[in-house]
This record gives C-alpha cells, structure tokens and sequence, in this order.
C-alpha cells in the first residue's frame, strides 16, 4: 500500500511539472520572423540567382523562409499568398510576374494585417496600401543606359535597323525597358526598331524568336533583347546563319549573367546593362523592420552598372554567381 501511494505521488508530481512547462510555453512569445516568399518562376540564371540569394539571407539573418516557386503563373502566386494569409505569416515577400490582377489577395493580406514587400517587380495597383514597400532595379533607367550605347555604337551610321525581343508581357521590366530604351534615342530618325516580339525571358523562346525573324530578313543592324537567358537563344539562332554576333549585328542586353558576360569578353555581345538580383540581405532587413511594425520606404532600388565592350577592366569582373 505504502508503495502504491509512492507512485501515485511521484507520477501526480511529474503530471504537474509538465503541466506548469507547457503553460509556460504557451506565455513565452515566439521571437522567430516568418516570411511566406512567392517566387514567380525559374526562367533565367537571374531568377534562379535571385532565388539562391533571397534564400541564403534568410537564414543569415534567422528568418524562417516559406518559399513558394510559381512557374510562371499568376494564378500559383495568388495560391501561394492565400497560404501565407492562412499560416499567419509575419510578412508576405512577393515578386510579382506581371503588374495587374493583385488588388484582391492583396486587399486579403490588408485585412489579415500582414505586410506586404514587392521584390524585383511592381504592381499596377490604385490603392498603394496594399503593399508596404518595393525593392528591385530602375528598369526605365536600365532602358536608357541600353539606348545610350547604341547611340554611342553607332554614331555615324545613316540607318541602324533594330529588332528587339522583350521580356514577359505585362511585366514591369518589359514595360519599362521597352520605355526606356525608346526615350534615350529620342525620337532620332535614325533608329528604326523594325521588329519587337516578345521571348518571355526564356532561352528557348529567345532562340525561337530569332530564328523566325531570320528566316524573315538578314536586314538586321542591331538586337536589343530584355535578358540574358534570351540574348544567349537569340545568338545561337544568329550563329547557326553563319552571322557573327557583335559584328554583323550589335548585341545589347541586360541582367550581367555569368554566360552573357563571357560572350562579352569573346566580343559576341557588345554590351550588358547590368540588372542586380543579389538583393535578399537588403530584403531581409526590410522584412525584420516590418515585423517589427515599423514603416520602410515605399521604393528602394538597387545599383547597377553597365558593362561595355569599351570597359578596360573586361577581364578583371568579379565572378556573377548567377
Ligand atoms: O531581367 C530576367 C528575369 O524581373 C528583373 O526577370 C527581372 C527579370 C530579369 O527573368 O532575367
């Protein structure tokens, strides 16, 4: 009997001490930032260095990252916020694939009080409540730095015949660069951009692209296309013509990819207007203040610069890692 009495005592001391710990961590406040990441795809070395990088700052800076990659979808992103709003995320990280269509999860996210941080691309949205602040390039400016090469490479020329092969439709690069672009050369008669498709910033589709156009005119002067992963198709398309990129045709394109760079060096691509994707130590310092419910400015851009055929130190740039 006086056994049994000893173990009922010992086993209601330990229910007791397990009660008292669970009831204390229900009262001690989680101190980890959540943030639901919507990633729009994986179509280019920029998106999938953007991708690494994002990553590897969150857990740099103890941020448990809930990354959701979208393959090119709009409808996979909304999906993806949704989650977040459910999991009660602390702040939702988005990169939006086009600009329109988001006033309604966002509005959502508003309501359910988390923050929202738009990376590398804009919504076109009335209300600019629906999101905390923006970080990503000036691709209006990136634009123009394009047009200003050309401008440069061809002085002298009576005609330059362009062809230009753009990013996603609906995106803010593609619109800006688009804008961009046109506004440095200034309404120049010179300049004539015969041809604008749109490669939807793949490889595959650049290539395509070229090949069409090819097969419709030699008559070319100069490409202008809106990334690497594109330009990088559209020249092999140009090579197998039996065409010397960067010779017969002037090549400008943008993002600063490792590949692209090295066909800089070779003399196949005249110039790279540098977008920048190494930005997710700068994302991870904005989401810690919104977690922390402070405000951030409504737009950051990164810096970039312009990497020409002109450039002395060619051979001495750092490697891209993406
Ligand atoms: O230039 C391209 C990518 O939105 C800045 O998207 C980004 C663009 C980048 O697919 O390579």
């Amino acid at each position: 009997m006086k056994q049994l009495l000893k173990h009922i005592a010992i086993i209601a001391c330990l229910l007791s001490i397990l009660m008292l710990s669970s009831c204390a961590e229900k009262d001690t406040p989680t101190p980890g930032i959540i943030a639901g990441f919507s990633q729009l795809g994986a179509e280019s070395g920029w998106r999938v260095g953007n991708t690494k990088d994002v990553e590897a700052a969150a857990q740099n800076a103890g941020i448990q990252l809930m990354m959701r990659n979208a393959e090119q979808m709009q409808e996979n992103q909304i999906k993806a916020i949704r989650s977040f709003i459910a999991y009660q995320v602390d702040v939702i990280i988005l990169a939006p694939i086009v600009e329109q269509g988001w006033e309604t999860v966002l509005t959502e996210a508003k309501d359910a009080g988390i923050p929202v941080l738009l990376i590398d691309r804009d919504i076109d949205a009335k209300d600019t409540s629906l999101y905390a602040g923006a970080i990503g390039s000036d691709f209006l400016a990136e634009g123009r730095r394009a047009g200003e090469f050309l401008m440069k490479k061809t002085e002298g020329m009576k005609s330059v015949r362009i062809v230009e092969i753009t990013g996603t439709e609906n995106s803010t690069p593609t619109r800006e660069r688009t804008l961009g672009f046109r506004d440095a050369l200034g309404g120049d008669p010179r300049f004539d951009i015969t041809i604008s498709v749109s490669g939807d910033f793949l490889r595959s589709k650049g290539r395509e692209c070229m090949e069409n156009i090819l097969r419709e005119t030699r008559d070319i002067d100069m490409l202008y296309s809106h990334n690497d992963a594109m330009t990088l198709g559209a020249i092999e398309a140009i090579e197998a013509v039996g065409l010397a990129p960067g010779k017969d045709i002037i090549i400008i394109t943008v993002d600063g990819e490792q590949g692209a760079i090295d066909l800089l060096k070779l003399g196949k691509i005249n110039c790279i207007v540098e977008c920048n994707p190494m930005i997710g130590g700068q994302i991870m310092e904005l989401v810690k203040k919104l977690a922390a419910g402070e405000a951030i400015p409504k737009k950051t851009y990164s810096t970039e610069r312009v990497f020409t055929e002109w450039d002395e130190d060619l051979m001495s740039i750092p490697p891209r890692g993406y």
